[in-house]
């Protein structure tokens, strides 16, 4: 079964696409905590961190360096921001297409508390 992420990713269903590349796609959270939520998940559909193979190294770095680059493009770089990847039930996980959150454009409150 593909995952809804997959199912943006192709294009079958709306999403507000910020960036793509032959190894991941980001798009905006549909349900934003920040003014800045966007989601960078990989082309490929890797269930979550815990799938991860050394194959996927490149898939992986490309996240980080893509969570740069939005930041920059969005504004928030120099102020901050927050990169979050939530991993099964105890991280609080809803879609299992690994994906990390960039969330920035106003001051976060401590790590410990919902963001
Ligand atoms: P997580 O708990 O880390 O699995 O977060 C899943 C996030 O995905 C959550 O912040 C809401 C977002 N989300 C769920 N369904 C959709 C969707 O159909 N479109 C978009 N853009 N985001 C979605």
């Amino acid at each position: 079964m593909p995952t809804i992420f997959a199912k943006i990713i192709r294009g079958e269903i709306p999403g507000d696409i910020v960036y793509q590349d032959d190894l991941v796609t980001a798009f905006r959270d549909i349900n934003p905590a920040a003014p800045t939520h966007i989601l960078i998940v990989p082309n490929k559909v890797i269930p979550t961190v815990n799938d991860l193979t050394p194959e996927d190294e490149a898939t992986a770095g490309r996240m980080l360096l893509t969570a740069k680059k939005i930041a920059e493009q969005e504004g928030v770089a120099e102020d901050g921001y927050r990169l979050i990847i939530n991993c099964n039930k105890h991280g609080r996980q809803e879609v299992f297409h690994l994906h990390m959150h960039i969330i920035g454009g106003r001051q976060l409150g401590p790590m410990d508390v919902k963001i």
